[in-house]
């Protein structure tokens, strides 16, 4: 079994060449011009524009991923009742409804995308319901049709999590509004930041106010806003990482083909779905299995695999009086193991990953 000299996490951020920063650093200190939407930050707002093929209108860049969501909420309505969404995901999804003012609900999900299913959600709607939250779980993609059609016929809301979805052009758009994380774990970055896109640029304004603590004008607040801006240097980082979305997304999916072979006709199940391979996930028979290789990796090749996402979010204290019976995301999170992927990873390790991981079943 082959150790590692170095510690393998789950992920190592993309950095591009310091030169590149450093020139960027320049003209920041040129222009004395921090944070509070200066320019590096309207320019990172036009690129993302650019890429993703939306108007300038209709997106918002916020200091991280959680509070893009919760302001997603507030400039959405969505401060109050009950906000339908998975267990299966980070805890940040459903911090950020609680945040907002509103209940988590869970309901169950689709046993081949691990994303919220549109029939579990819709047994979940009540009167009180004002949102679904679907999460696109790895940069695998929800069902996008049943979700609206859910939004039509109960009209409600539609905001989905797509912390992990960057890069995948047919998810920029979905629904009443997305919101991507770019923290330094996720295929793109700004050293932290988020990105909310949203249907309805009317709401631009209001999610500019909110994240500037609902500052009017210079005498005027008219809510309770919070600080949530990016500032100059995560727009800058932002900026030089955007240069690089091709050669990132192209580098996971070798990644991924690397895995796929080690995998094949063994009983390791590498998961299919992720549209950006940004995570590498594969199911085990048996929770006992999981946990073996999940130790065995750490103790004895030196590879940080992480359970994304294990437990669920219904195990947590906050959201531990969730009635929700979600057998499906309880047996997936048992398990699921998301094994490492960058860009700076080689094939000859990931076909080591593998191997040891086989060698530990
Ligand atoms: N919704 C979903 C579905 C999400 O997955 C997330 C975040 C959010 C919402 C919220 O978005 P943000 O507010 O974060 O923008 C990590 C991340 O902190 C979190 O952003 C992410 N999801 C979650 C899935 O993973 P941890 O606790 O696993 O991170 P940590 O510090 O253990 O990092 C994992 C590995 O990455 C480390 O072992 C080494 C490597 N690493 C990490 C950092 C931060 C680096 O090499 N360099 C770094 O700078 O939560």
């Amino acid at each position: 079994m082959k150790r590692f000299a170095q510690p393998v996490y789950v992920t190592r951020p993309y950095l591009p060449p310091l030169e590149g920063f450093q020139a960027g650093c320049a003209e920041i200190w040129a222009n004395q011009w921090l944070s509070n939407n200066g320019p590096m930050a309207r320019r990172f707002h036009d690129a993302l524009a650019a890429f993703l093929g939306v108007p300038t209108t209709n997106l918002s860049l916020f200091s991280n991923g959680t509070l893009t969501l919760e302001l997603a909420f507030a400039a959405l309505g969505v401060t109050s009742g009950e906000v339908i969404t998975t267990p299966f995901t980070f805890v940040a999804t459903a911090h950020a409804i609680v945040r907002a003012g509103a209940q988590p609900v869970f309901a169950d999900i689709d046993p081949e995308t691990l994303c919220l299913s549109p029939e579990a959600a819709e047994r979940a709607i009540t009167p009180r319901t004002r949102a679904i939250v679907p999460v696109h779980v790895y940069g695998n993609p929800c069902d996008i049709a049943g979700f609206q059609r859910l939004s039509d016929k109960h009209g409600i809301k539609i905001i989905y999590d797509a912390a992990h979805a960057f890069g995948i052009p047919s998810l920029a758009t979905a629904g009443d509004a997305s919101m991507f994380s770019f923290h330094p774990t996720k295929l793109f970055h700004s050293a932290e930041g988020g990105l909310l896109v949203f249907r309805d640029s009317a709401i631009q304004g209001r999610l500019f106010e909110l994240r500037n603590f609902a500052i009017h004008s210079e005498t005027e607040c008219t809510a309770v806003g919070t600080n949530a801006k990016m500032n100059e240097f995560q727009a800058l980082m932002g900026l030089l990482c955007l240069e690089k979305m091709p050669e990132l997304l192209a580098r996971r999916r070798e990644i991924h083909d690397a895995y796929a072979a080690a995998f094949e006709d063994t009983p390791v199940r590498l998961l299919p779905h992720s549209l950006n391979r940004a995570y590498v996930p594969v199911l085990f028979p048996d929770f006992a299995t999981r946990e073996r290789v999940y130790t065995g990796l750490r103790e004895h090749c030196n590879v940080f695999a992480r359970r994304y996402f294990y437990p669920l979010l219904t195990a947590f204290p906050p959201y531990a009086a969730s009635l929700s019976s979600c057998p499906i995301a309880e047996d997936i999170s048992r398990r699921v193991l998301t094994l490492p992927t960058y860009h700076s990873l080689s094939f000859g390790d990931a076909r080591a990953i593998a191997q040891n991981v086989l060698e530990l079943l």
